[in-house]
Parts: structure tokens; sequence; C-alpha cells
């Protein structure tokens, strides 16, 4: 069955959005409230293995011993979202000011597949707007209107590793499984895919380096993502007829 879509996962895949945007949008964001919270690198790994912004927040406050910083009688219900609107707005700003480039090979590999009429999808637990930001700061204003399907936590509420939100692209896309590949970077995000029953080609960063990627169509190496074919020597990029022939 001939390749019709790529859909493709945002933070990680598209772009390391992790340690440079959004962790420091949240650390932003608990100063501006005055919160003693604050996530260096190593505990932001941690706290990455929980997808979405506000649940990462609910589960440091619950099970990282977050909420236990704060002074007696605070909302943890009502303060996550006031958190996690502020760091949006943090976020996003970072990323029109070009906090955030996109992972080798992205561009081209967008490119190709417009060139080729591919259709092109977005599957992300992040925000909408955050996605819109990514877009135009990194492929120019019209980067959005590429893209006939954006499945985002505006559409779907149910984060990865629920596939709920590869079901809903493909729903909206008119497409079964078959006719389209997912690029993910994480083991929740492999999941989500291959839950959906989509085949995933992975491109690790360097915090879900170690994930278990066990149902992976096909694993890149780190460095490089998707400017490193993982068999070919010499090296060279991944093509659009690399996705064919590992779809196929
Ligand atoms: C990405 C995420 C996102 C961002 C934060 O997961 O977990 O939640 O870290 O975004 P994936 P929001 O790449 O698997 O979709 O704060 O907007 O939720
Ligand atoms: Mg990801």
């Amino acid at each position: 069955m001939p390749l019709k879509a790529l859909i493709f996962d945002v933070d990680g895949t598209l772009a390391d959005t992790e340690r440079d945007g959004h962790r420091v949008a949240f650390n932003d964001a608990f100063a501006d409230l005055g919160l003693p919270w604050h996530w260096d690198e190593a505990l932001y790994g941690v706290l990455l293995r929980v997808a979405g912004g506000s649940e990462r927040l609910r589960h440091y406050a619950v099970d990282h011993g977050g909420a236990a910083l704060l002074p007696a009688g605070v909302d943890i219900d009502a303060l996550i979202p006031h958190i996690h609107r502020i760091k949006t707005r943090h976020y996003v700003q970072r990323v029109a000011d070009g906090a955030v480039a996109l992972r080798p090979g992205v561009a081209r590999l967008i490119d190709e597949a417009r060139q080729a009429g591919l259709r092109l999808a977005v599957a992300t637990t992040t925000t909408h707007d955050n996605v819109i930001a990514l877009l135009t700061a990194t492929l120019g204003p019209d980067a959005p209107t590429w893209f006939d399907v954006m499945g985002t936590a505006r559409e779907v509420a149910a984060k990865k590793p629920d596939p709920a939100v590869y079901r809903y692209v493909l729903g909206e896309l008119g497409l079964s499984p078959a006719d389209a590949l997912a690029l993910e970077d994480s083991h929740q995000g492999l999941r989500a895919a291959v839950g959906a029953g989509l085949r995933c080609v992975v491109t690790p960063t360097a915090y879900t380096a170690d994930d278990d990627f066990a149902g992976a169509t096909c694993v890149m190496p780190i460095t490089g993502g998707l400017d490193r074919h993982p068999d070919a020597l010499p090296a060279r990029g991944v093509h659009l007829d690399d996705l064919r022939a590992w779809a196929a």
C-alpha cells in the first residue's frame, strides 16, 4: 500500500523542545508566581515520563514532593492550570524568539513529502498554540497550513501513551493506519502510535535515548536525528524513499 501521510510528533521529534523550551518556561512560571519550585535538567528527565504539561505538574506536586514545599492551604487543583497558562505564554515567547531549532533533517523531509504530494499531520500532547509557534518560527508563517490535521491537547484530552490522538488524526485524515507512518522520539509516543495500529519511526533525543523502543519500525541514531540513516555507509540522511521502504 503506497504511503499517503506522515504524522509527526512535535516535542522531541520536530524539535528538541524540552530542555531549553518547556523546562525553562515551567521554571519561568514558577518564578513569576514566587513558587519554591525549580526543575533542573536531571529532574526534568524523570518528570518527562509523564506526558502533558499539566499532568507533569500534578505528578511533581503529588509524587515528587512539590506540594509539600508550598504554604499550607494552597489549592493544587486551581494552581496547576494557573501555572500552565503562564508557562504556555513563556514557551510561545521563547519559541518566537528563536530559542528552539528544528532537529537535523526535519525541514528537508517535510519538503520532500510536500513535493511528493504526501499529506502531513501532527499528533502531539502539547498545547495547540505551542505547535503554531514552533512551526511559524522555524518554517515560516505559512507552515501551519501545510498540515492537514493537527491533533493536540486542544482536540484530544487523553495524553500519550494513550493512542487517542493518533486515532483522532487518522479519522480526520480519513486514512487507515496502513496508509500512514508516525515519527516519534519517545517510548510514550511510540506506544501511542503503535496502539493506533501505525508503524512508527523513532528519532530519540538525549532525554529518551534509553527508552524501550520495542515495536518501532526503525530507530535512528541520536546524533544527527533524521540526517543520519541508521544503516547507510557512508552516512546520509533519511529520505522519503527510506520511509516508503520501511512502511511497505
Ligand atoms: C510532549 C509533552 C508536552 C510538553 C509540554 O509529549 O509531554 O507535554 O512537554 O507541553 P509528546 P504542554 O512529544 O509525546 O507529545 O505544557 O503544552 O502540555
Ligand atoms: Mg515527543
